[in-house]
């Protein structure tokens, strides 16, 4: 933290009282921990961390059809998503984590925990991103992102492009993502199971600005074995604003 953020830091914290005194230097830690905390600064770690529980969907259940059925919005969110919180709350007990932090910190420093936390930590953030990445509205990429993704794709078609093959070549279950590095690019990944960007232990290590799900249950109800089609209609109700909102904060 610089000089003067750190006095004006210490100056609202003092307002603010002692439990924002405790909170926030972990949040700051845990951004440092990604490797260079010049880009992810505290406003940052504050806007996107986060906490253990679902947090409600901003949407109906059927707000995303036909990209998205109704039935597979409700169990995968009722269902699926609500045992990763359970299971990684239940991990979290067991290995004295403290659940007032951000569950990033877990994340950052996961290969240190159990199997059980990697799959569920994973699963529950993973989940959450996801829930907020989609919206029934139509968006598109602006600005800073736009201008990010025609630097380092060529064009809004060729991420698009790049993105749906790593979904579509990702065998079995797991997650494709747009990631931004440290240094803001923008790299196409994709992690089995429920890994992310952002653990030690990913091939490529970054900040998430959206997954696309690739496991059978977020598809199959509607589309059986072809992902390639719930690929292409995850593209109609990808919330290009909030993903805007990611990368400007970088
Ligand atoms: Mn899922």
């Amino acid at each position: 933290m610089k000089q003067n953020s750190r006095r004006n830091f210490l100056q609202k914290s003092a307002k603010a009282g002692v439990a924002t005194l405790i909170a926030m230097p972990s949040i700051s830690s845990a951004m440092a921990a990604v490797g260079n905390s010049k880009n992810y600064t505290t406003n940052h770690a504050k806007l996107f961390a986060t906490g253990f529980d679902q947090q409600p969907l901003a949407y109906a259940y059927a707000a995303l059809e036909p990209s998205i059925d109704t039935t597979t919005m409700d169990i995968h969110y009722n269902k699926h998503a609500a045992t990763y919180s359970k299971n990684v709350k239940e991990a979290a007990a067991a290995e004295k984590v403290d659940m007032t932090k951000p569950l990033e910190e877990v994340l950052y420093k996961i290969s240190s925990y159990s199997v059980k936390m990697r799959n569920n930590a994973g699963g529950h953030y993973n989940h959450e991103l996801f829930w907020k990445c989609l919206t029934p509205t139509n968006t598109q990429p602006s600005g800073k992102l736009l201008a990010a993704i025609e630097k380092d794709f060529g064009s809004l078609d060729g991420l698009k492009k790049q993105l749906s093959e790593a979904a579509k070549n990702r065998f079995g279950s797991g997650w494709a993502w747009l990631v931004a590095t440290t240094d803001k690019k923008l790299i196409v990944s994709s992690t089995p199971n429920q890994d992310n960007p952002l653990m030690d232990i990913a091939e490529v290590k970054g900040f998430p600005l959206f997954g696309l799900d690739v496991w059978e249950h977020a598809y199959y109800l509607k589309y059986q074995n072809r992902r390639a089609d719930y690929i292409d209609s995850f593209w109609k109700v990808l919330n290009w604003n909030y993903v805007n909102e990611r990368f400007s904060s970088l």
